[in-house]
C-alpha cells in the first residue's frame, strides 16, 4: 500500500493522536451553499464554535491537488473567496489530486476523507438526498450511496424540501443506514423544522448516540449514523414564505434545464436570493445548532475511551 495522500492539520493530528474530540466539518456549504462575503465569516465562526467547547474543528477540502483535513487560514480563505473551486464528490477525489484542483468536499467527499482520517463526527447543514422526479431524471446524491459505507457520525437538520424527503428515507432504510431524531420523531426538512415524515428512533442526548456508535463498531457495522437536529418551530422560516419560492425554484430549475452536480447550487442560490436573506440567517442558525451538537457527540465519544 502506498502512503496516505492525505494530509492531516497538526492541531487535528495532535487530537487525533491523544484521543481528544474532533469534529469534521464540509466545505461545499462554504463554497456553494452561503454567498459571498458572508460565507468566509461563517466558515470561521463555524470552527469557533468548536473551539470554544474544547473540540479541534476539521474542515475539510482539497487544495491544490492535496486532499486536506484541517484548513490554515489561507485554505479557508481560498475556498470562500476563490469563485474557481469546484464542487467535489467522492468521485471527483481521485482526479482532483493528479489535475491539482482545489474543490470543496460535499458530504459525500468530506465523509471519506474523515473516515481515512479516522475522525468519528461530523456536522454539516443539509444532507444531499433524491430529487423531485427523480424517477426520470435518477438524480440521487452520492451522498446517500456514501453514507452507507462511512462509519461517520452525521448532524445534519435533514435534507431540504428541495428534494423529496421521503424517497430520500426510503433509500436510506434500503442502504441501511440508521437515522436518529435528536430529541424528536419527525423527520425536519432544513428550514422548517417538521417534514410530515416519521422516523423511527428517536434519542435524548449524546451520550446515547455514543453508544449507538460503539454499538454499531461492536457489531462490525460500516454504515454512517445520521443524527437529525430539527431547528425549534419558533425560529424557522415562515412556512408560506418556505412553500412560495420552493415552487418557483423547482419550476426555475426545470425551465433552465439545469442537470448534475449544478441542481443544488442552483436551487440553494434560488432559495437564498428569494427569501431576501431570511433563509441566510437561518441556514446560519442551523450550522451552529448541529456543530455544537457535533461537538457534544465527539466529547461523548472521546469520553468513552476514558473512564
Ligand atoms: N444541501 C443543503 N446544503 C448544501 C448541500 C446540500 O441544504 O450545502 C451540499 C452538500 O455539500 C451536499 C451536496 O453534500 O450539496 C449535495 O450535492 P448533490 O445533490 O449534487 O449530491
Ligand atoms: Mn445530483
Amino acid at each position: 500500500m502506498s502512503p496516505s495522500p492525505l494530509v492531516v492539520s497538526d492541531a487535528v493530528a495532535a487530537a487525533l493522536e491523544s484521543g481528544r474530540p474532533v469534529v469534521a466539518l464540509e466545505s461545499t456549504i462554504i463554497s456553494h451553499g452561503f454567498p459571498r462575503p458572508q460565507n468566509l465569516a461563517a466558515a470561521r465562526r463555524f470552527e469557533q464554535v468548536l473551539v470554544d467547547r474544547g473540540v479541534t474543528p476539521a474542515t475539510i477540502a482539497v487544495v491544490d491537488g492535496v486532499p486536506r483535513i484541517g484548513l490554515d487560514e489561507d485554505g479557508l480563505t481560498r475556498i470562500a473567496e476563490d469563485p474557481a473551486v469546484i464542487k467535489v464528490s467522492g468521485r471527483d477525489l481521485a482526479v482532483a489530486m493528479v489535475q491539482g484542483i482545489t474543490g470543496a468536499t460535499t458530504v459525500a467527499a468530506t465523509a471519506l476523507l474523515a473516515a481515512r482520517a479516522g475522525i468519528r463526527v461530523f456536522s454539516t447543514g443539509g444532507l444531499g438526498g433524491v430529487h423531485r422526479r427523480a424517477a426520470e431524471s435518477f438524480d440521487e446524491s452520492a451522498d446517500l450511496t456514501a453514507l452507507s459505507r462511512l462509519p461517520v457520525t452525521v448532524v445534519s437538520a435533514g435534507v431540504k424540501s428541495i428534494l423529496d424527503i421521503r424517497a430520500t428515507l426510503e433509500r436510506l432504510e434500503t442502504l441501511g443506514v440508521p437515522v436518529l431524531g435528536y430529541r424528536t420523531s419527525r423527520y425536519p426538512a432544513f428550514y422548517v423544522s417538521d417534514s410530515g415524515s416519521d422516523i423511527d428512533w428517536r434519542v435524548e442526548s449524546a451520550e446515547e448516540i455514543a453508544a449507538v456508535m460503539a454499538q454499531q463498531d461492536a457489531l462490525g457495522l460500516q454504515s454512517a449514523v445520521l443524527v437529525a437536529n430539527p431547528l425549534p418551530p419558533s425560529r424557522q422560516l415562515d412556512p408560506g414564505l418556505h412553500d412560495r419560492v420552493l415552487a418557483d425554484a423547482l419550476a426555475a430549475a426545470h425551465r433552465e434545464r439545469v442537470t448534475g452536480k449544478a441542481v443544488t447550487p442552483f436551487l440553494l442560490a434560488y432559495f437564498q436570493q428569494h427569501t431576501h436573506g431570511a433563509s441566510l440567517e437561518v441556514n446560519i442558525d442551523i450550522a451552529v445548532a448541529n456543530i455544537t451538537l457535533g461537538a457534544e457527540i465527539a466529547t461523548a465519544w472521546a469520553q468513552r475511551d476514558r473512564p
